[in-house]
């Protein structure tokens, strides 16, 4: 007969934290969401490490590299999807890696007599939005201003308007002189930037991580290390297999043992333990709990995410007793409120995976769509077939192409920009950290408690035996 596992699977809003002493030095600012990517040694540092513990999913909604861009400045990482052709995911790797080159010459450069008109037909030649206002329109002439996107609107004004009219003026623009060092010049842009949490590697370039499957991983990696590639993740719906411990000792024993993969998707303690020994930087924890999933309905496999997360954080919290070496764990899948987050973590995660989150943002690469008075966004899942991401799903071998879905194609309330979004869900982590005395997640791990909630009790905890005024009221009062 089966094993049945006695303790009932349980997901993330059948708990909430019980707060702690909050200290008078318990405050947002002194809070740090900074946490380990990849495994390390006890009393070494990990080599890559987050400065915000959100990852994008490694889907064809989700994370493109103007997604990449945005959660990198922001001091996440995303994970360029790979169910596309290896010359198309190394171009989005590259564009995120060339966004923040060192130094440049400007090869974009008008002069003050030029029209908006030669702004725009520049920008669709160069493909660059900043352009240079010299005295003579070349690089080396004397800098008057520069034009961004930001300094104009095509349809607000004409596209006869000289460049003097709406450019930013050399008055107005941070400047550092010929034969400023490239440290010096990071540091003048660092003192007055918007995104001081950027993820940046050591050549000052954004980082991004690179979705892999267990199929064509011998040519796909090569090319996305050229590519600059950061990380890799290994996408599967269920990484509890040889096909996965076998990509990992090739890669790794090939490219080198520096190429940081991570592995996945478990939910439990002998797949989390099989995938540390075969080398994995980090295990991913999720089987069906995501938005657009349906592989519970569809073959009966998963486990509830916050039992799934438990449960394998307790191995890698033994794994590091016994081997020490912290192998982190990532929580993906099926974050619905920004609290999910901050209980996801306290449950033992080093950071979580969201699609549904980042697809409602500006940066996502779907089409954004009115229905009826809402705006929205398109979300579709890696297993629906119109993904067609048959790799992820086949367990390897010859086999089928995805004779069955595992996923929808949906939409999701349209949200506005990432950066705004994400701060907002930042500042409800580190609020609710204070609630719990905590100002790390390391601390969090240690010292969070957490209470299982009744169904009941839940209904107390939203608005309640209350009429709801609208907004409009609200704000006529
Ligand atoms: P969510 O943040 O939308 O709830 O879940 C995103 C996660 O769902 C992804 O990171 C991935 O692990 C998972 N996913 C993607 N496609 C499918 C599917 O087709 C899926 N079933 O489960």
């Amino acid at each position: 007969m089966a094993r049945i596992i006695e303790e009932v699977s349980h997901t993330f809003s059948e708990y909430l934290l019980v707060p702690n002493l909050t200290k008078k030095d318990d405050i947002p600012s002194n809070v740090s969401l900074k946490t380990p990517l990849v495994k390390f040694k006890q009393g070494e540092s990990p080599s890559i490490t987050l400065n915000v513990p959100f990852l994008s999913a490694v889907m064809q909604s989700v994370s493109n590299d103007t997604l990449a861009v945005a959660l990198a400045r922001s001091g996440g990482l995303s994970f360029i999807y790979c169910s596309q052709p290896i010359e198309e995911q190394a171009l989005m790797i590259s564009k995120v890696k060339k966004y923040k080159a060192g130094f440049v010459v400007s090869d974009s450069n008008l002069k003050p007599d030029s029209l908006l008109v030669d702004v725009v037909n520049l920008k669709e030649k160069t493909g660059h939005s900043t352009i240079a206002i010299t005295d003579d329109g070349t690089s080396s002439g004397k800098l008057i201003g520069i034009v961004t996107s930001r300094d104009y609107r095509v349809n607000k004004i004409s596209l006869s308007t000289k460049v003097t009219d709406f450019m930013t003026p050399i008055s107005s623009i941070i400047f550092g002189n010929e034969g400023i060092t490239l440290t010096e010049a990071n540091d003048l842009i660092w003192n007055h930037k918007e995104n001081p949490n950027e993820l940046l590697d050591k050549n000052k370039r954004l980082m991004v991580g690179a979705g892999i499957n267990t199929k064509d991983y011998k040519e796909r990696v090569p090319a996305l290390i050229q590519a600059g590639a950061d990380i890799f993740c290994i996408d599967s719906s269920d990484g509890f297999s040889e096909w996965q411990k076998e990509a990992i000792e090739y890669i790794k024993s090939n490219f080198g043992e520096h190429i940081k993969v991570g592995a996945g998707n478990v939910v439990g303690t002998d797949a989390f333990n099989y995938l540390a020994d075969a080398g994995a930087d980090f295990v991913k924890v999720g089987i069906g709990g995501g938005s657009i999933c349906i592989t519970r309905e569809q073959k009966g496999i998963g486990r509830g995410q916050a039992s799934a997360i438990i449960d394998v954080a307790e191995a890698r919290d033994k794994y590091f007793k016994e081997k020490k070496v912290y192998i982190p764990i990532c929580s993906d899948g099926g974050i619905v409120h920004d609290y999910h987050v901050t209980l996801a973590l306290a449950m033992g995660a080093d950071f979580v995976m969201m699609g549904r989150y980042f697809a409602r943002f500006d940066e996502s690469p779907t089409k954004k769509l009115k229905i009826g008075n809402n705006y929205v966004k398109e979300y579709w899942a890696e297993g629906s077939f119109r993904a067609r991401n048959w790799q992820r799903y086949d367990l390897g071998g010859e086999g089928q192409k995805l004779s069955f879905e595992e996923g929808v194609d949906s939409y999701v309330p349209y949200a506005g920009k990432l950066k705004d979004n994400l701060g907002l869900t930042i500042n409800k982590i580190k609020s609710t950290m204070c609630n719990c005395g905590c100002k790390t997640i390391e601390e969090l791990h240690n010292n969070a408690r957490l209470t299982l909630v009744s169904s009941t009790s839940i209904i107390e905890g939203g608005a309640h035996n209350v009429i709801l005024k609208n907004r409009e009221e609200s704000n006529n009062t």
